[in-house]
């Protein structure tokens, strides 16, 4: 019998995919814009923390954002209605956003008048966390209805993030959820994430949360504001 070729697909796309995220972060470090990729579970609250950081930011700090979903326009339209520019990258069906499609989001803005671009990824928990878009900085959201067990069942996205946003805190008295177990999960896995606890409903907690934007922005244009 003829010897068997096995072809690893996975590999050369995770390959290829890093090589050309490469390429984003170099471009974007060269013409100093910041970009931040933020992702969670369908419903966490990425858009309503983006517009939340976006009503601080916008008067001070030229931005905008690339949304990926699905499908629909939902996203987009709400952050253009904000006042903020705004792109929408359909995937029609991929679960999540990978270097070249934020590329062609980057080149749909035009970046160079842009200090800061925020990525809203697709929802979910498990693709986006193996696929590297590019970002400077990657950011999750896990909001309170969702459980503090959440790193158990999802390690690599509690691995990969710098920074982890506990949204819908109003929701605490309501729920079992238990802020030290999380905390003690997360830092298993990553113990160099920043944690901030929120609530993109109440406002509470979001100041921290924009200060250390405001840091990450003047890291990379050396713009202080
Ligand atoms: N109570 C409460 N509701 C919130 C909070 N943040 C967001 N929501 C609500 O949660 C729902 C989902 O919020 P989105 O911001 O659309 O969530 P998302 O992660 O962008 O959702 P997808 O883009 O569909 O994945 C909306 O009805 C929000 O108003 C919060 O802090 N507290
Ligand atoms: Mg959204």
């Amino acid at each position: 019998m003829d010897e068997i070729r096995l072809i690893e697909i996975k590999e050369d796309i995770l390959s290829d995919n890093k090589a050309a995220a490469r390429e984003i972060r170099e471009e974007l470090s060269a013409k100093k814009t910041l970009l931040l990729n933020i992702m969670s579970s369908p419903g966490a609250g990425k858009t309503s923390l983006i517009l939340k950081t976006a009503a601080v930011l916008k008067k001070n700090i030229a931005m905008a954002v690339i949304e990926g979903d699905i499908d629909s326009m939902v996203d987009s339209e709400k952050i253009a209605a904000s006042g903020v520019k705004a792109v929408q990258i359909r995937t029609g069906g991929f679960c999540h956003l990978d270097a070249a499609m934020v590329k062609k989001g980057l080149g749909a803005l035009g970046i160079e008048d842009l200090d800061f671009v925020i990525l809203e990824n697709v929802g979910n928990l498990v693709c986006p966390a193996e696929i590297d878009t590019g970002a400077e900085k990657n950011v999750m959201i896990l909001s309170v209805p969702e459980g503090d067990d959440k790193p158990l069942k999802y390690p690599l996205m509690f691995t990969v993030c710098d920074v982890l946003v506990i949204n819908k805190i109003d929701y605490m008295g309501l729920s079992d959820f238990d802020t030290a177990k999380l905390r003690d999960r997360v830092l298993k896995l990553n113990p160099d994430v920043s944690i901030f606890e929120v609530s993109c409903k109440t406002g509470q907690g979001i100041e921290p949360w924009v200060s250390w934007v405001k840091k990450e922005i003047t890291a990379v244009t050396g713009r202080r504001f």
